[in-house]
């Protein structure tokens, strides 16, 4: 039924390889077993946006969009909670229960903002004081999110889900992360490593996040030519 469903319909995806908020949603497509459709690579630079990007998302002008039978839908958690719904399987990444659906959601958006805000400091932030503070911003956040993983094997539990798409894309930029502040992240979260190795495995995951090599050296390059920082 989702086989002949997926022939029938449309999926586009506006990507861009090295984007986390990308891999969020190539991710949840993958859990659904959605394999067949259009990845769009979009040029950031912002002289270079296409024009399909400009008219599908004209408020934010952002990738991820996803392109569903010629409807955009922006926003890759929105876009997450969107693929879930629509193509509903056996493994919904949101719980049932209200409580626990509204948890994943504050923690999702914990990501969005503190971590990624903190993880964004770190790499772009020339000043080395200011690095120092967003490194240590940085690795409470992770500990915060290590406390709430716990001995589980997974954020929500035995299931990979509704957090643990949010958060998995930031792995791949983890040795970006330990060039830039100079550490080492498993020594300060050994279970959130831990955690990622396990998300790895999952076929979803390691076909929609890039090699940690060949994304480090391409943003150590953008750190260098953007930021002046070598
Ligand atoms: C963030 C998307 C975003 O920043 C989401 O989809 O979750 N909250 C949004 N996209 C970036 C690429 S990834 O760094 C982007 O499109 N940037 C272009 C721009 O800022 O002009």
């Amino acid at each position: 039924m989702e086989g002949v469903r997926e022939k029938e319909e449309e999926v586009k995806l506006l990507d861009f390889w090295a984007s986390m908020f990308c891999m969020r949603v190539k991710i949840a497509l993958a859990e659904k077993a959605i394999t067949k459709y259009d990845c769009i690579i979009e040029d950031l630079g912002s002289d270079h946006k296409s024009s399909l990007l400009l008219e599908m998302n004209p408020i934010h002008k952002k990738i991820p969009v996803l392109i569903h039978n010629h409807k955009p839908i922006s926003e890759s958690m929105n876009i997450v909670e969107y693929i879930d719904e629509y193509w509903k399987g056996d493994t919904p990444f949101l719980s049932s229960h209200p409580y626990h659906r509204a948890q994943s959601r504050f923690w999702a958006h914990f990501v969005d903002t503190k971590f990624f805000e903190a993880s964004n400091k770190l790499w772009r932030t020339k000043d080395s004081k200011e690095r120092e503070e967003a490194k240590a911003e940085f690795i409470e956040c992770l500990k915060t999110l290590e406390d709430v993983l716990g001995d589980k094997c997974y954020f929500e539990g035995d299931k990979f889900g509704y957090i643990d798409i949010a958060l998995i894309p930031f792995y791949s930029w983890f040795q970006v992360y330990e060039t830039c502040g100079s550490f080492n992240i498993e020594l300060e979260c050994p279970k959130i490593i831990a955690w990622g190795k396990t998300c790895v495995l999952r076929h979803s995951v390691n076909t929609s996040i890039p090699e940690m090599d060949k994304l480090s050296e391409f943003i150590l390059e953008i750190r260098k030519q953007y930021f002046g920082i070598s």
